[in-house]
C-alpha cells in the first residue's frame, strides 16, 4: 500500500507533495480506473480543510457574490453525473527525455490518465445564480493549497472559457466513483472539465471567479504552456494549453515484456480530448507498412477515452506494435516523438510503439 490509500502497483514520483501514476494493468483493468490506482498530480502538500466550515466563495463579474457551504450546495442544485478522462498534460514526458533531458521535471509515463464516474453539482448551476455580467469570457477556479513552486508562492488556479463553464459536462465533483470524493484528489470539491488537460481542473477548490480574461496565475502564464523547442519559460511565452489532444496507449503487453508465442491480445486506450470522439485505432506489428483496426470497446460517453483491443499471431522473436488513433476531426496522432520535443515536456501524443519478445 502507498500513501493516500493508492496500491502498491502506483508508480511514486514524489512523497511530498504526492505525485503518483497508474501502472498499464491498472488501466488495463477495464474503462473507468479504480480509485485506489487512479493517478495523482500534485503541486503542493494536501492542504487541511474542514469540510464545515469551508466555503465556496463565488465572485468577479458577477451580479451577487455567492459563498456556498456544502450543505446548500447539495440542497440548492441538482446532482449530476459525468464519466470523464482526466489526462495531465505531462503524461509520456519519459518519452520526450529519453530524447533530450528536461531538467527539473518529472519523467511521467503513460499513467499520468484515467477515468472515473464524477458528481456533484453542474458549475453552469452556481454561475447562473450568481449571475454573470456582461463581458464574461472566461471563469477562473483558485485551490485551497499554496504552490512554492510558483516565485512567489501562490494557490493552485486557472481558467476555462465563460462558454465552456455553461456546459453542463463541468462539474464541481464530491463524489468520485460511487464514493465521495478522496482528500488527494480535491474532497471536499474539485473541478472537472471534461476535454481539457488536468490542471483545469482544479482541487481543492476555494474561489470561483468571473472574469473579463483568462488567468493571469503562474499555472497558466507560466506553467501548462507548450512553448517551441528553443523556447523558455516566462509569463505568455508559448501557447497556453486548455484542449487535450488526442493521444492512445498500449496498456498490454507493456514494453520489454516477453509473451507467449501465437495469439497475443493487445489493449490499449485512445482518448480524443476537446469535443472530438474517437473514430478508429490501427495497429501495426510491421513498423506501419500495414495496419489492422482494433475493436473499440465500450462506449462511456464523448468524455470518455475509449478502450480497445486487438489480437496478433506474434512467431517467436522480437516485435514492435505500433499504434495510431484517429479522432472525429480526422486527425492522427503525430508519428515520432522526436518531433514533438518541448521545453517543458508536455502533450507528448506520439503514436506509441511497444516491444515484445515472444517466446
Ligand atoms: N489545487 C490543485 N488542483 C490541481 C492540481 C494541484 O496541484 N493543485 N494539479 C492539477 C493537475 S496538473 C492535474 S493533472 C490534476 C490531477 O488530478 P488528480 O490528482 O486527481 O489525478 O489536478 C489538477 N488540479
Ligand atoms: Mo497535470
Amino acid at each position: 500500500m502507498s500513501r493516500y490509500g493508492k496500491r502498491g502497483d502506483v508508480v511514486v514520483h514524489e512523497e511530498e507533495p504526492f505525485n503518483a501514476e497508474t501502472g498499464p494493468a491498472a488501466l488495463a483493468e477495464g474503462p473507468v480506473t479504480a480509485t485506489d490506482a487512479f493517478y495523482v498530480r500534485s503541486h503542493a502538500p494536501v492542504p487541511e480543510i474542514d469540510p464545515e466550515a469551508w466555503r465556496l466563495h463565488v465572485d468577479g463579474l458577477v451580479e451577487r457574490e455567492l459563498d456556498l457551504s456544502l450543505v446548500t450546495l447539495r440542497e440548492v442544485f441538482p446532482e449530476r453525473a459525468v464519466t470523464a478522462t482526466l489526462q495531465c498534460a505531462g503524461n509520456r514526458r519519459a518519452g520526450l527525455i529519453a530524447i533530450r533531458d528536461i531538467p527539473g521535471e518529472e519523467p511521467w509515463g503513460g499513467g499520468a490518465t484515467g477515468t472515473a464516474t464524477w458528481t456533484g453539482v453542474g458549475l453552469a448551476d452556481v454561475l447562473a445564480l450568481a449571475g454573470p455580467l456582461p463581458g464574461a469570457t472566461d471563469v477562473g477556479f483558485v485551490g485551497g493549497d499554496l504552490c512554492l513552486g510558483a516565485k512567489p508562492a501562490e494557490r493552485f488556479g486557472g481558467s476555462i472559457p465563460f462558454e465552456k463553464a455553461c456546459r453542463p459536462e463541468v462539474l464541481l465533483a464530491w463524489g468520485m466513483n460511487g464514493e465521495p470524493l478522496p482528500v488527494v484528489h480535491g474532497a471536499p470539491m474539485r473541478v472537472v472539465v471534461p476535454g481539457y488537460i488536468g490542471a483545469r481542473c482544479v482541487k481543492w477548490l476555494e474561489r470561483i471567479e468571473i472574469r473579463s480574461r483568462p488567468w493571469e496565475g503562474y499555472f497558466q502564464q507560466v506553467a501548462y504552456r507548450l512553448l517551441p523547442p528553443d523556447g523558455r519559460p516566462g509569463p505568455g511565452a508559448g501557447m497556453p494549453l486548455g484542449l487535450v489532444a488526442l493521444n492512445s496507449d498500449v496498456l498490454s503487453p507493456v514494453d520489454g515484456e516477453t509473451v507467449a508465442a501465437g495469439p497475443v491480445e493487445v489493449r490499449g486506450y485512445a482518448f480524443a480530448g476537446g469535443e472530438r470522439h474517437v473514430a478508429r485505432v490501427d495497429v501495426s506489428i510491421d513498423g506501419g507498412a500495414s495496419w489492422s483496426q482494433a475493436e473499440l470497446l465500450e462506449d462511456l460517453g464523448r468524455w470518455a477515452w475509449r478502450q480497445w483491443r486487438i489480437t496478433f499471431d506474434l512467431a517467436p522473436g522480437e516485435h514492435e506494435i505500433l499504434v495510431r488513433a484517429w479522432d472525429s476531426s480526422a486527425a492522427t496522432q503525430p508519428e515520432d516523438d522526436a518531433t514533438l520535443w518541448n521545453p517543458k515536456g508536455y502533450v507528448n501524443n506520439a503514436r506509441p510503439r511497444v516491444r515484445v519478445r515472444a517466446a
